[in-house]
């Protein structure tokens, strides 16, 4: 069996374990981290999806194959962080899953992704509140702030949130980016959101190009 391919059956059975030593024997093999993530780790998690959404897995389940993912990315974040753009100020990024939404794993990879990308991350973390986010903004000043939702009942939580951050004036010279699974580039519009993004990589893209920094 090609790594790749026990690393996906490793995040299925959640085994965190098992995730981390064949991500880290890929690496040493010369396997680029972003074939790692997208033919290994990713895999495993649209299986997971579809079978959560098909109620074939329990919630505990999921939340063991969520472990084995983060031990994953957290083996990959050292080489996808060499890869990090040198020289120059790194613009700040505000990032955070918006109140009521518990889904980190997404989040987490559009951060790894950014800091490789250049940019310095200020992660709030999940079920953020529109307070929390005004005070970070206020206080780090971010070039862009970037949502993240995974449930089609906290994508709403989206447009409070940026209906919020306006309304406490504080939102005038930064751009916002938003994202997660069922978040489309139509609803991003009507909330009023600078950009929008499908996954980690083009999230990076577009921010660099509000930014005018490509
Ligand atoms: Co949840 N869950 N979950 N869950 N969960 C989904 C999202 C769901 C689609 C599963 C399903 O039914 N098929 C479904 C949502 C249905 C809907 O809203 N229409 C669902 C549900 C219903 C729920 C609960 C309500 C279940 C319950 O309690 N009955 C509950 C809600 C909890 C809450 O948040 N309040 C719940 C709980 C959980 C767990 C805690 C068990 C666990 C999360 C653990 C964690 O994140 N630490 C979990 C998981 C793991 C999933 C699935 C299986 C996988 C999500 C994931 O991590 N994908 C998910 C099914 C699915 O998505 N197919 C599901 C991998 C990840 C890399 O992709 O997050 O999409 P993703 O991120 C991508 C892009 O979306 C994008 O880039 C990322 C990387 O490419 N992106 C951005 C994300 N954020 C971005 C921000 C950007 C730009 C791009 O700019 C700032």
């Amino acid at each position: 069996m090609l790594k790749t391919e026990a690393l996906t059956q490793a995040v299925i059975e959640g085994d965190a374990d098992t995730v981390a030593k064949l991500a880290a024997e890929a690496l040493a093999a010369g396997l680029p981290p972003a074939e790692i993530l997208d033919r290994g780790l990713m895999p495993g998690m649209d299986v997971v999806g579809k079978r959560f959404g098909a109620k074939q897995m329990f919630i505990s389940e999921v939340l063991l194959t969520a472990r084995a993912m983060h031990a994953g990315l957290a083996v990959l974040k050292p080489a996808l962080a060499a890869q990090e753009a040198t020289g120059g100020p790194r613009p700040v990024v505000v990032l955070g899953t918006v109140r009521g939404d518990l889904h980190d794993i997404g989040k987490n990879l559009v951060a790894m992704m950014l800091e490789a990308g250049g940019f310095q991350v200020v992660d709030l973390g999940t079920n953020v509140p529109l307070d929390r986010f005004t005070e970070a903004v206020r206080t780090h000043r971010p070039a862009v702030l970037g949502l993240s939702a995974l449930l089609t009942t906290t994508m709403r939580e989206m447009k409070r949130t940026l209906d919020g951050l306006r309304q406490a004036g504080v939102m005038d010279h930064v751009k916002t980016v938003v994202g997660g699974a069922p978040v489309t580039e139509d609803f991003a519009r009507t909330i009023g959101a600078d950009g929008w993004a499908p996954d980690a990589p083009t999230a990076v893209a577009t921010m660099k190009r509000l930014l005018q920094t490509v």
